[in-house]
């Protein structure tokens, strides 16, 4: 009799609450009314939405296909210390599956782009041409880069259009990437296919003995969730969510239920979710561990030994995999949720390196400093088209933020709790930083590196330290691409 009373007035009380807390977006709304009586309404799943309305990964029926890789982008000219690169994005076709082919963008080709090499020291010059028939930006993920070659929302390129950008690489060794980042299409143009690999190089990758022959023992792994239409079409209008698009397959560089056959003892995965909205988190079929070498910006200073890895949308990680344990014939999967990410098929193998390296990358703990530093604080909250950055929604003509170049930063991003709870991955432009404290403790070894996208789960206060090397204005936004396209996004102006 009292149990029932209780659980008739809680139902009471989460209906009102529900109906009290539907924001504004139709989807959002149909997808509360079609969960289950609101239990999980304060759980985030891996999808970092709440459960009401995650859509579920399910494998693909199409059948197993070897991996897609990314080619590796041939330079216009190079001289010694200078690289050319022409890199156009535009619309096709792709056939990921028997049933007709899909429309969808690519750079340089029709779905996702090549890899970018680039060298420490070397100064970089690329051709960006606009062969879509709408605006596009090239934005360069991760790099240390003007504000004005950054690609922001302020700089759209019209279609037809190109813009020529230089910079000299000054950074450390990482897996960086390149997206579209125009003002209102972000979202749907990364979801159409529009995304690539950077891979930059400098003497500690060149010296540390890791697996680094492309295709062969170092593989990149663009991991995307995609829905196919009855017509083997992406919908982006149909799947859209206001609290970030997802899909129900996993795409590995474009191919759907992808193997590598694997010929060395060591395999090298460099990951990046390039999802709009999903994380995943990675682990190996048979629970063994994996060592992650390197976060967004840098390797780490020693390998982290990890049996599972959770991606954000936007970070990357590179993790090294000892196979020895499993024997020719056999395979061994990477999953997410519960699904087959990639499929690791033993060959004869050969000894690639001989042991898993003790250091990788020399580096200090990163400190706050004492004096004559600037401090921010950032507080990302609300749902849907209702979200904001300090109370406020993004707004092209407003400057958030004024500092100068070189000045010590440090920022504490909060992501507020509420009554409605998601993740959000906080990323910032021009700069990698480096983590002080997650609520108030160490981080992780693997968040120890150089990062630009962190990720913060409802109630997480972070503490990041970096300086602006160069000039010219940044965006600073949540990474659920719907949600930096609804306004979880500002600015900072650097001089
Ligand atoms: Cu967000």
């Amino acid at each position: 009799m009292k149990k029932s009373l209780i659980l008739i007035l809680s139902i009471l009380f989460a209906t009102v609450l529900a109906f009290l807390f539907i924001p504004s977006s139709n989807s959002y709304a149909a997808g509360m009314m079609g969960g289950n009586s609101g239990n999980g309404m304060m759980d985030n799943d891996e999808s970092g939405h709440m459960t009401e309305h995650s859509v579920d990964l399910v494998k693909s029926t199409a059948p197993e296909k070897e991996l897609a890789l990314p080619p590796i982008l041939k330079p216009d000219k190079q001289t010694k210390n200078d690289v050319y690169y022409t890199v156009t994005a535009k619309s096709g076709t792709t056939d990921f599956k028997d049933g007709g082919s899909t429309e969808t963008l690519g750079y340089n080709g029709t779905y996702l782009g090549p890899v970018i090499k680039i060298r420490r020291g070397q100064t970089v010059h690329i051709k960006e041409v606009n062969d879509l028939n709408e605006n596009t930006t090239f934005h360069w993920h991760g790099a240390i880069i003007d504000g004005k070659a950054d690609g922001g929302p302020h700089d759209p390129i019209k279609p037809g259009k190109t813009k020529n950008i230089s910079f000299k690489v000054q950074q450390p060794a990482a897996t960086l990437w390149f997206h579209p980042h125009p003002s209102g299409q972000t979202a749907k143009q990364v979801y159409k296919g529009l995304a690539g690999l950077i891979y930059v190089s400098d003497n500690t990758s060149k010296n540390l003995k890791i697996p680094k022959n492309y295709g062969v023992d170092d593989f990149p792994l663009v991991v995307q969730d995609r829905t196919f239409d009855s017509k083997n079409q992406f919908n982006y209008k149909k799947d859209y969510n206001s609290d970030g698009t997802l899909g129900e397959n996993i795409l590995v560089n474009g191919t759907l239920n992808p193997y590598i056959n694997v010929t060395t003892k060591y395999v090298r995965l460099r990951l990046l979710n390039g999802s709009n909205a999903r994380n995943y988190t990675f682990k190996l079929s048979n629970n063994q561990k994996m060592y992650q070498i390197a976060g967004d910006g840098s390797f780490l200073s020693k390998p982290d030994p990890i049996k599972k890895l959770t991606l954000a949308p936007a970070q990357r990680a590179e993790v090294l995999v000892d196979t020895s344990s499993i024997p020719d014939g056999e395979s061994l999967e990477l999953v997410a949720g519960g699904i087959p990410v990639v499929t690791l098929k033993m060959q004869t193998r050969t000894d690639n390196i001989k042991r898993m390296p003790k250091s990788l990358l020399k580096m200090v703990t990163a400190k706050a400093g004492t004096r004559d530093v600037d401090k921010q604080t950032l507080t990302l909250s609300g749902m849907s088209k209702m979200v904001e950055i300090n109370g406020k929604q993004f707004n092209p003509d407003r400057i958030d933020i004024h500092t100068k170049v070189g000045q010590q930063q440090v920022w504490t991003v909060k992501n507020k709790k509420q009554m409605m709870n998601m993740s959000h991955p906080f990323h910032l432009h021009g700069v990698q930083f480096r983590v002080l404290s997650i609520n108030g403790h160490k981080p992780p070894l693997n968040e120890t590196g150089y990062m630009d996208t962190v990720n913060l789960k409802p109630g997480d206060s972070v503490k990041l330290t970096f300086k602006f090397e160069k000039k010219g204005l940044y965006m600073y936004h949540c990474h659920n691409l719907e949600h930096e396209q609804n306004g979880m996004m500002g600015q900072i102006m650097v001089e």
